[in-house]
């Protein structure tokens, strides 16, 4: 299915919506067509969000076909399923071939990338607030521009999305949201809100009420005769309407349900909307992955998927011998564990797959929950168990764990209250960006009260922390990477560590470099390069712990060592480094220490990490330079003046 470079086609021809435009209404089903087989092509090459964007091609078509970006403006939520608007926005060629990796575009959409990306995203339930404020915006200067939000069924679990609906008539009368329903999340979606989409999409009702608006509008042209007719229409449903559909009741015109892949019924539709003098919502029907077989039969997987087989959907096998990844360590303990404790519950927030949930649900279902992409909620439902006598454990990444914030502190923390949390993808999400990278949570957590925070070296310490977290009298946070640790072994029973203790993995006296987690196997390889290129003694210690910090180590060790270097996979700003330097500072120690981690910026998708760490100068051999100078330097210092 893929298209070849060699055969002109309607796509390569398109510069920008203009170009969408000029088609005739004969030439869209083709273009849909070829925008489908490079969706395909490129994402089997280089993995990606193929699902969702398969699912919204007619819709993208549609939107470019009725509005002008960058004067109008579209807000996808996600914006994962961005994909078919960077490809009519000017973005096809090898920059979209390279997407997700160094160079290419990004997975999501950015306002760094291009002027047609209104508002950049990769965080769920975004857009209609997002699109609300740009609506305000626009009314309170007085421009005429469209502002349109697309938003999947799985936003309106978010509770950002319910609060922007509580707040959308009283902010604009001229608002276009997409209800974008596929029925799925990752997974299934979820929900009493999921329900009701599946009521509307399927009752005889709705659907008569539909074909009699399509009717209605049949004999009418576009454009100033659209509010006429409106009106008279609006006059005549009204009360229906009233009664009847959720998002009246939010003051939102609802239309629909539209068959997403029917270009003709969602060009008439969006026209409509454009001509209304009240809010709209567009309630959208289409098929996630249409267009790839293996997608339809399996959406979680191909939700976003790793590199797969164009044709057959197969995913590229991996390398025998190659670790499990942590989700999967995960998984594989927490359901162990719970199976002897029923008092141990996994809760996730629309992600059972990704967070390795999908064991527990499959294997002890009474102890599982998703309460979909509603982080605040799983971390206050968590809070509410753990007053009962629960053992709640959130698997949560490490990137969305930033939106219960306030939860952690005010609910979790303050109260002390024995909630465990596993933090996924803490440290860089290469493919990702930005938007996904884990680089913040030891700074938003390490200030907080009663947080036990910990990072394990391999995957048995990872079941020895969940082990010590399920123990803990009060919240207990671990952090660990995207995708395989080492490979250690796991026991088979796990050891409960002390809390606050560090390991020594290796003795020294000039040089003692303390590791965080991931970080332990560089330190190790940086640790021999010393030795080996200066003769040094260095040390190295896997910390485990950052709040409490193992003190008593760090001050013995201090005492003696010309130079403490700390390695952390997270911002150096209010990172574990940070904590180093606090402690010695507090004890009055004047021991220097060089901290490695990632600078205040940033960090941009690229195709890997070690791409990235050395765009950063993070890479092995960078650090080992650096490592040297400032030891070099301390030394010179050391014999002078202090
Ligand atoms: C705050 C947050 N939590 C979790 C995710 C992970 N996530 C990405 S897309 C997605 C599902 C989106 O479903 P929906 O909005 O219905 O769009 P679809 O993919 O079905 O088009 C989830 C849970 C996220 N991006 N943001």
């Amino acid at each position: 299915m893929s298209s070849s470079p060699t055969v002109p086609t309607l796509l390569s021809h398109i510069a920008g919506p203009a170009d969408v435009k000029a088609l005739s209404a004969e030439q869209l089903p083709q273009l849909a067509q070829e925008i489908r087989a490079e969706l395909i092509a490129v994402t089997a090459k280089n993995g990606g969000h193929i699902g969702p964007n398969l699912g919204v091609v007619e819709l993208t078509i549609a939107l470019h076909r009725v509005f002008e970006t960058p004067t109008d403006q579209f807000v996808f939520d996600v914006a994962h399923q961005g994909y078919v608007h960077k490809l009519l926005t000017g973005r096809q060629g090898e920059f979209f071939h390279q997407l997700r990796k160094s160079g290419g575009a990004s997975g999501f959409l950015s306002r760094a990338e291009s002027p047609h990306d209104a508002f950049g995203a990769g965080h769920a339930g975004t857009a209609l607030s997002a699109a609300l404020g740009m609506a305000t915006a626009r009314d309170l200067r007085g421009s005429p521009e469209h502002v349109v939000a697309v938003c999947g069924d799985a936003a309106f679990t978010c509770g950002i999305t319910l609060e922007a609906l509580n707040n959308v008539v009283s902010s604009t009368q001229r608002l276009i949201v997409i209800l974008n329903d596929n029925e799925w999340a990752i997974a299934k979606n979820v929900g009493a809100i999921s329900s009701y989409l599946n009521v509307i999409s399927t009752n005889p009702t709705y659907n008569k009420l539909h074909h009699d608006v399509e009717a209605f509008f049949k004999s009418f042209p576009a454009g100033a005769e659209m509010n006429r007719v409106y009106t008279k229409w609006k006059r005549e449903t009204k009360d229906f309407f009233v009664e009847s559909s959720l998002f009246e009741k939010f003051g939102l015109r609802y239309l629909g349900p539209v068959d997403g892949h029917d270009l003709d019924a969602l060009i008439k539709n969006l026209e409509f909307a454009k001509h209304c003098d009240v809010p709209v919502l567009i309630h959208v029907l289409t098929k996630k992955g249409k267009g790839l077989d293996a997608a339809i039969e399996y959406p979680e997987k191909f939700h976003g998927a790793a590199p797969y087989h164009p044709v057959t959907g197969q995913s590229v096998p991996t390398a025998v011998g190659t670790p499990l990844n942590y989700q999967d360590v995960f998984g594989a303990a927490l359901t162990r564990f719970a199976q002897a404790d029923p008092k141990i519950l996994g809760i996730t927030g629309a992600m059972p797959s990704g967070t390795g949930l999908s064991r527990l649900a499959e294997e002890v279902p009474a102890q599982f929950f998703d309460v979909g992409i509603a982080e605040e909620h799983a971390v206050l439902f968590a809070a509410g168990l753990a007053t009962k006598g629960f053992r709640p454990v959130c698997a949560i990444y490490s990137t969305f764990l930033q939106r219960a914030y306030d939860q952690v502190i005010h609910d979790v923390c303050l109260q002390n209250l024995p909630v465990t949390f596993c933090l996924d993808r803490a440290g860089l999400s290469p493919n990702d960006g930005p938007t996904h990278h884990g680089l913040f949570d030891l700074a938003y957590l390490r200030c907080v009260p009663n947080a036990t925070v910990m990072q394990p070296k391999d995957e048995d310490e990872f079941v020895d922390m969940l082990h010590t977290a399920l123990h803990l009298p009060g919240p207990g946070f671990i952090r660990y990477p995207r995708g395989a640790g080492p490979g250690a072994t796991i026991k088979a029973t796990p050891a409960q560590l002390t809390i606050g203790q560090a390991e020594i993995l290796r003795e020294g006296t000039q040089l003692i470099i303390w590791a965080l987690g991931s970080m332990v196997p560089d330190a190790l390889q940086l640790a021999d390069q010393l030795a080996h290129d200066e003769g040094w003694s260095v040390g190295v210690v896997n910390a485990r712990f950052i709040k409490p910090l193992d003190r008593t180590l760090l001050l013995k060790q201090a005492a003696t060592a010309s130079l403490i270097v700390t390695m952390e996979d997270h911002v150096l700003a209010g990172g574990f480094g940070s904590a180093v330097l606090e402690a010695l500072q507090e004890a009055d120690y004047l021991t220097p220490v060089e901290r490695i981690g990632w600078p205040d910026k940033f960090v941009e998708h690229g195709s890997n990490v070690a791409i990235l760490r050395a765009a950063y100068n993070l890479a092995p051999a960078d650090i080992a330079r650096r490592v040297k100078d400032r030891y070099r330097r301390v030394q010179v210092s050391a014999s002078g003046p202090r």
